[in-house]
């Protein structure tokens, strides 16, 4: 069985659809709308991750993965392609890992989730884009 992706077009469930077709890991996508969070085929994302956020992974044996950062990391050790993996023994996994988390959490939460979100005030949107460029 292969594992299914809850996926939300240009959301961050994207990342892991880009690294699935990066390191040949194959992937069911299940499409669903982000702002109802209704699931293309029916039903509600609510019931399958209660935060009502992608990315969720099913994995073949049934159980659910939250969060995009270790999506990520379980995309790339299933990988078929040597130079994709990373062993959690080889220093580089370290490298790989620390990347992910500043990608979730410097740049994610505190730059896109704000400068991309309807909700966000232009006077806070102002201050996150003067933080930015010491993030990159
Ligand atoms: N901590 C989660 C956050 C994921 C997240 O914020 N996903 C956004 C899309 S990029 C989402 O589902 N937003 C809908 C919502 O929060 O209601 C992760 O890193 O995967």
């Amino acid at each position: 069985m292969t594992a299914t992706l809850y996926h939300a077009p240009l959301a961050c469930s994207l990342a892991v659809r880009m690294a699935a077709a990066e390191g040949h890991v194959p992937l069911d996508i299940a499409y669903l709308n982000l702002r109802t969070k209704t699931l293309e085929t029916g039903g509600s994302l609510y019931d399958i991750n209660p935060l009502g956020q992608v990315s969720v992974l099913r994995l073949e044996d049934g159980g659910i993965l939250t969060e995009t950062s270790t999506a990520l990391l379980w995309i790339q050790s299933r990988s078929p392609v040597a130079w994709f993996r990373r062993d959690p023994f080889d220093p580089a996994f370290f490298q790989l890992a620390r990347w992910i988390a500043f990608c979730a959490t410097e740049l994610h939460k505190q730059i896109f989730r704000i400068v991309f979100y309807p909700e966000a005030s232009d006077t806070m949107k102002d201050r996150i884009r003067d933080l930015a460029p010491l993030r990159f």
